[in-house]
């Protein structure tokens, strides 16, 4: 059958990245767009864009134009306020929207003005569809929804029947949006799908628990109070001006209103460390030394933070040779059980006492015996990890001088108030969580976290408080075991064997092919699915090897609630869905209905919104659908806890126990990761330096492959707006230091290929001094079709430590030539 119009799959490649032309303005042909052209310009984001007005209005036609409040979601971004005019039934022009706190003045990027063509997006899943063609040819026939649901359904109920209920796996990521993870965390229970977790920003996402029982930096609704009061702001792996621009704003206001200090930790010379006042540019993968460096460091100088230690943290805490915190329990009988406490060792008695009570616990007093068990404080367990890395181990491994370390301490020992925002750099290394919890256990050292806050989010878990009998997901896997289990039925881990048949893969969200390491293995894996089924605003990489698609709404053609600028938002439906596109809520309920699971989704959209803020917290400050529909933006007091909700209600440099947040039953190495530690990284290692002998693949490829953001896309998200590609240029461009590429006789706007043993991309070289002599920025984000030839995550790899199961896409080595 001849394809329909505006069905075009990704094509086979991209023909203005080929010419490397601009795309410009295509996106009008054959859609629903034809309703507008270019029109008179406006000032959004200072005027580089140009607006759109339909080519309705006239002074002689009258139109019905309105403005809608929303929020624009995107994956990986903390969401944004957004005011869209819409005139005519069509998005005409997106800005900041006015938030209600004085002073402040919001923002959003030029990403967040594009809705009006990301909804019209020339590659957008109109209908549902079949595939016509071969697996991954990318051809399509439009069948209906019922068909569509049907054939969906019919393989989930045979697969289940045949092989067993995981036999069917589930992925639903690729946005932010509550009503979506909810919707879908709520099928996957109840049709008893396996989970796929996408196993990426574990590492981050794990420590930031574990040790400070918060991310601080992502929820969006406490960034001001903190930031604002700052006077040393440090930036360690994150590129904030690009990847979080709404938070930058509130540094920008901390340097400019009071002399805050910026303190950037990055190889490379990027947006942030021109703004910075120091410059700390260490060498790929060596954070956690730098940080252990520099506690061993103060605690020298004695420049540590030893009442918040004693008061705030684990350090006082004793610690048994079983690695566990002695306890009460452990001394005495208690008279209540549920009444155990902490021991630690009173200073003023020169005996044990109990945390809750002791005023001045020892902090430091090396080996000892309690109640005959030999014990050692948390902080002098963390004084031996730290141990090894003097400032002059430090300076090797890190390539910092010494005297940049020393400054850089002092400057958080003297510079208070102080805070990190930690990068999802250090979390893409395979040693990651080890250093983000040596940063974290820096952050205690010396004193940085302030009062726990909580953060009023709203709940994206499936089901009400009220609902506690309900079926559960059939279990959790990863892509890096699709391999071995399509087609051994087994996947081997430390400690466990899967045995698992795995059939099906619904893709209800995210772009996996594209964006999980090793994009040769993905391809490899896709193809050997029995059936797939994805469910996307447009096509990519992973729908592509689909055998039914299902086009789903974008944000702006449904209703939400969302935490942004922190306020609860209601991010209200701002245009009816386009073609025949549904919201994710209706594609489960359909399914479930269509699987004889309809009773589980027997209620309308606006159910899942009010779940969705049925949260004691919310609750509590009087929250309901109702208000918040009225008053659409609500800025919530941020409540502050006595405590940190971490196990031990204190911050933990210490852990006692640990469950991985990806935990597939592998065993791990628990005394490693009870503490911050250090290691090279697996395979990003081309030096030997501070003893460890460099990796010696690094003969072959020297350099380190790094895929950074880019500002005018998230993640292959926002890939195909056409004004976007229009600021950021045509094809996917490398950074290279013009050394490194001298030496390899490559000069700026040639094509080069970059390459390891996975594979390889090319790409246009450009130049900068900014990037660290021996690295590579490589754009992140091009499907395949948008690259000349390879993917940037061909060279990438599926090697990972088993305490996170991490994907570490920078843990990477490669070398460039010539195309
Ligand atoms: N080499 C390399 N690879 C990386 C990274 C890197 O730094 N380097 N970064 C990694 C990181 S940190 C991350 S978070 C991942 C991100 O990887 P993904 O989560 O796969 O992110 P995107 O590429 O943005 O793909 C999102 C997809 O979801 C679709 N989508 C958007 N909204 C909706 C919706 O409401 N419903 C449905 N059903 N679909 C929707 C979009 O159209 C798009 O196809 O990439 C990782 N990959
Ligand atoms: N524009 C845009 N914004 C985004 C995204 C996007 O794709 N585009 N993605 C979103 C998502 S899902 C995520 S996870 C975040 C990621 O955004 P960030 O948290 O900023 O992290 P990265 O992008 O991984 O890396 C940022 C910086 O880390 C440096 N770096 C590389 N290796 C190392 C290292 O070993 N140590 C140190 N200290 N620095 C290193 C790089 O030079 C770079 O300047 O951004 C989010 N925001
Ligand atoms: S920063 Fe992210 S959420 Fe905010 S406007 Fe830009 S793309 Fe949207
Ligand atoms: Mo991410």
């Amino acid at each position: 059958m001849k394809r329909e119009d505006g069905n075009i799959g990704l094509e086979s490649k991209d023909e203005s990245i080929l010419k490397r032309e601009f795309p410009r303005r295509t996106f009008l042909k054959g859609s629903a767009a034809a309703v507008v052209v270019a029109g008179a310009s406006t000032a959004v984001s200072g005027g580089i864009m140009t607006a759109l007005t339909p080519n309705t209005a006239n002074a002689a036609t009258s139109v019905d134009e309105h403005t809608a409040q929303t929020v624009c979601q995107v994956n990986g971004c903390n969401g944004c306020s957004l005011e869209v005019l819409v005139r005519d039934g069509n998005v005409v022009r997106t800005k900041a929207r006015n938030i209600p706190r004085e002073g402040d003045l919001n923002r959003i990027c030029a990403r967040g003005a594009s809705w009006a063509h990301q909804v019209v997006s020339p590659k957008r899943i109109k209908y549902p569809m079949k595939r016509a063609g071969e697996r991954g040819e990318d051809k399509w026939e439009q069948i209906t929804w019922d068909e569509a649901i049907a054939t969906i359904c019919a393989k989930i109920k045979e697969y289940q029947a045949k092989y067993g209920k995981n036999s069917v796996a589930c992925m639903d990521d690729g946005t932010m949006m509550y009503n979506v993870r909810w919707s879908y965390t709520r099928l996957k229970n109840i049709a008893e799908l396996c989970h796929v977790n996408k196993t990426t920003d574990m590492a981050y996402a794990q420590s930031a628990f574990l040790n400070v029982s918060e991310y601080f930096f992502m929820g969006a609704n406490h960034y001001e109070n903190v930031l604002r009061n700052l006077k040393t702001f440090i930036a360690w792996g994150s590129n904030v001006i690009e990847a979080w621009p709404q938070t930058w704003k509130f540094i920008a206001d901390a340097i400019e209103h009071n002399g805050a200090k910026l303190v950037v930790v990055d190889p490379n010379y990027n947006t942030m460390a021109s703004k910075a006042t120091l410059h700390v540019r260490v060498r790929p993968g060596t954070d956690g030394a730098l940080a252990m460096a520099m506690i061993r460091y103060l605690d020298e100088q004695k420049q540590t933070a030893d009442s918040y230690l004693q008061e705030r943290t684990v350090a006082p805490f004793l610690v048994k040779g079983d690695g566990r915190f002695m306890r009460k329990s452990d001394l005495q009988t208690l008279a209540d059980p549920k009444m155990d406490d902490y021991v630690v060792w009173d200073r003023k008695t020169n005996a044990y006492g109990f945390a809750s009570e002791v005023k001045d616990p020892e902090i430091r007093k090396g080996t000892f015996e309690v109640g005959g068990h030999k014990v050692m404080t948390a902080y002098d367990k963390l004084l031996e990890r730290v141990a090894p890395f003097t400032l002059k181990q430090a300076a090797e491994i890190c390539d910092v001088p010494e005297a940049t370390i020393k400054e850089f301490a002092e400057l958080l020992a003297t510079n208070g108030p102080a805070e990190v925002l930690e990068g999802f750099s250090v979390d893409h290394y395979v040693n990651g969580y080890g250093s983000l919890t040596a940063v974290n256990s820096l952050r205690m050292v010396t004193g940085m976290i302030g009062m726990p806050i909580i953060s009023l989010y709203p709940t994206a878990d499936g089901f009400s408080a009220a609902e506690a009998n309900y079926p559960k997901m059939s279990g959790q896997i990863a892509p890096f075991m699709f391999k071995d289990l399509l087609e051994t039925g087994k996947y081997e881990m430390p400690g466990k064997t899967l045995e698992q048949q795995l059939k099906a893969w619904l893709i209800f969200g995210g772009n996996p092919v594209a964006q999980q390491p090793d994009h040769n293995y993905m391809v490899e894996c896709i193809k050997k699915f029995d059936f797939v089924a994805a469910a996307n605003v447009e096509f990519c990489e992973s729908t592509k090897y689909a055998d039914i698609l299902l086009p789903v709404c974008t944000s702006l053609e449904l209703s939400d609630i969302a935490v942004a600028s922190s306020c609860l938002m209601y991010a209200e439906q701002v245009i009816t869905p386009r073609f025949e596109s549904k919201p994710d809520f209706e594609i489960c309920k359909l399914i479930a209905q269509e699987l004889g699971l309809g009773e589980w989704f027997n209620f309308d959209f606006d159910h899942v919104l009010s779940a969705i803020i049925d949260t004691p917290q919310l609750k509590g400050q009087g929250l309901t659908l109702e208000r918040l529909k009225q008053e659409k933006t609500i800025a919530l007091a941020t409540p502050t806890l006595k405590q940190a909700a971490t196990a031990t209600g204190r911050l933990q440099f210490y852990l006692e126990t640990y469950v991985p947040f990806a935990y597939f039953g592998q065993t791990f190495d628990m005394e490693k990761i009870r503490l911050p530690y250090w290691e090279p990284p697996n395979e990003a290692w081309p030096v030997t330096a501070g003893g460890y002998e460099k990796n010696p693949l690094a003969d072959k490829y020297p350099l380190y492959y790094y895929t950074g953001p880019r500002r005018f896309r998230v993640h292959t998200s926002m890939g195909n707006v056409p004004m976007l590609r229009e600021l950021e240029g045509t094809e996917p461009l490398v950074r290279m230091n013009p050394e490194d590429a001298a030496k390899r006789g490559i000069k700026e706007g040639d094509h080069v290929r970059i390459f390891n043993d996975r594979g390889h991309v090319v790409a246009k070289a450009v130049f900068s001094a900014g990037v660290r002599p021996g690295m590579v920025d490589m754009d992140r984000g091009w499907q395949e079709n948008q690259t000349i030839s390879g993917h940037y995550n061909d060279l990438t790899s599926m090697t990972r430590d088993w305490a996170t199961a991490n994907n570490a896409f920078y843990d990477a080595l490669c070398e460039v030539e010539k195309a």
